[in-house]
């Protein structure tokens, strides 16, 4: 071997093992190639399935994350050296997002499979003309209970809670405004209040709660409240829907006294390295056959009207988990409160976990 040939082989493999090295590097911190998409989503909500679908068929590797909050999220988000294409807020989060320039405008007509969205999931306050969100999944929050442990006890309203019969037997979802929520609610307050005295008094009303409840926990609530470990909770209705579909004993009731309807939104954060793979994805989950898939198997409602025609009956006729216009039309939407106001609902969260310990 002479010598010039020897110097190449060195610088080659060299150059081959630094390469291999950068590739190792970026990919353990999210970096997008073009051939990347990175996705950032609730935990439990997807199909595993759709996405090796999609990565077999555009030849593009998703590497996928999850969070199990809207402020987590956020501030996954916002603290930066994140590559995220995707991410999947609630409405009130993509309001923030939008007014702290956080997001891309999509653009539409690489989303020629939006026409199968509901025009009820479309053109929502806290996106108007949805330049930069198209809907995912939406719900409601409510109580999942079991009327075989309460005794055919029917549960209706939030008051109901307070039961002293119902001592250890209430896992709560673990969500500063689903949470105080429910105490603004029960005291027939609006869950976008900002009144520091009703607020303080929603927290004073949760901590009274505080022998009936057995813990506040993340998505593990479902095997929870399936195995029987706890007779009722505070949930999302995808979720109830789908413990439902583990123990049929189970029912679920959007509480008399109002509740929360939310809506979860596929965004592309500033963040995207792969804006193009991000609308490919975006306009592969918004296929019906799709949508369809990925709604049988998380247990949430679908605005995916075309999905509709493909999933069963009795589950899209289900009153609970798709209710009418007239009965959402009566629930709130979680507004963006600000960033002091939404602190002070996290700092009030944490105060009632701590007054439980
Ligand atoms: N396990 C997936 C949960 C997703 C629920 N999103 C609901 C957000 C309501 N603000």
């Amino acid at each position: 071997m002479n010598r010039l040939f020897r110097i190449f082989l060195v610088v080659a493999l060299i150059s081959g093992l630094l390469l291999f090295a950068t590739n190792r590097l970026n990919s353990s911190q999210g970096y997008s190639s073009g051939k990347t998409l990175t996705i950032f989503n609730w935990g439990d909500y997807i199909d595993a399935e759709l996405i090796k679908r999609f990565e077999k068929e555009s030849g593009i590797k998703v590497v996928y994350e999850t969070f199990d909050s809207n402020e987590a999220m956020m501030t996954k988000i916002e603290q930066g050296g994140t590559t995220y294409d995707i991410a999947v807020p609630s409405e009130y989060m993509i309001e923030k997002m939008r007014h702290e320039d956080l997001l891309v405008p999509l653009d539409l007509s690489k989303l020629p499979n939006l026409k199968y969205i509901d025009q009820r999931f479309m053109n929502l306050p806290f996106d108007p003309e949805n330049k930069y969100s198209i809907p995912y999944f939406w719900g409601t929050v409510g109580i999942v209970f079991n009327p075989k442990m309460l005794h055919g006890k029917k549960i209706t309203s939030w008051k109901d809670l307070w039961d002293p019969k119902l001592k250890n037997e209430i896992l709560l979802t673990d969500g500063a405004r689903e949470v105080i929520g429910m105490g603004l609610n029960s005291l027939g307050y609006s869950l976008n209040d900002t009144n520091k005295q009703h607020l303080i008094e929603a927290k004073e009303k949760l901590d009274s709660l505080t022998p009936n409840i057995k813990a506040i926990v993340g998505d593990e609530i479902k095997m929870l409240l399936a195995n029987k470990e706890a007779s009722v909770g505070l949930v999302w209705s995808g979720d109830a829907s789908e413990i439902m579909s583990e123990n049929e004993d189970l029912d679920y009731v959007v509480p008399e006294e109002g509740s929360n309807l939310w809506f979860d939104n596929m965004v592309i954060p500033k963040t995207a390295k792969n804006i193009k793979a991000a609308h490919q994805f975006i306009n592969f989950m918004l296929d019906p056959k799709v949508a369809a898939q990925n709604a049988d198997y998380v247990g949430y409602s679908t605005p995916n009207k075309g999905a509709l025609k493909h999933m069963p009956k009795e589950v899209v006729s289900d009153t609970r988990f798709y209710p009418s216009p007239e009965l959402t039309e009566k629930l709130e939407v979680y507004e963006n409160l600000g960033k002091k106001n939404l602190a002070y609902y996290n700092e009030l969260f944490l105060q009632f976990k701590m007054h439980r310990k």
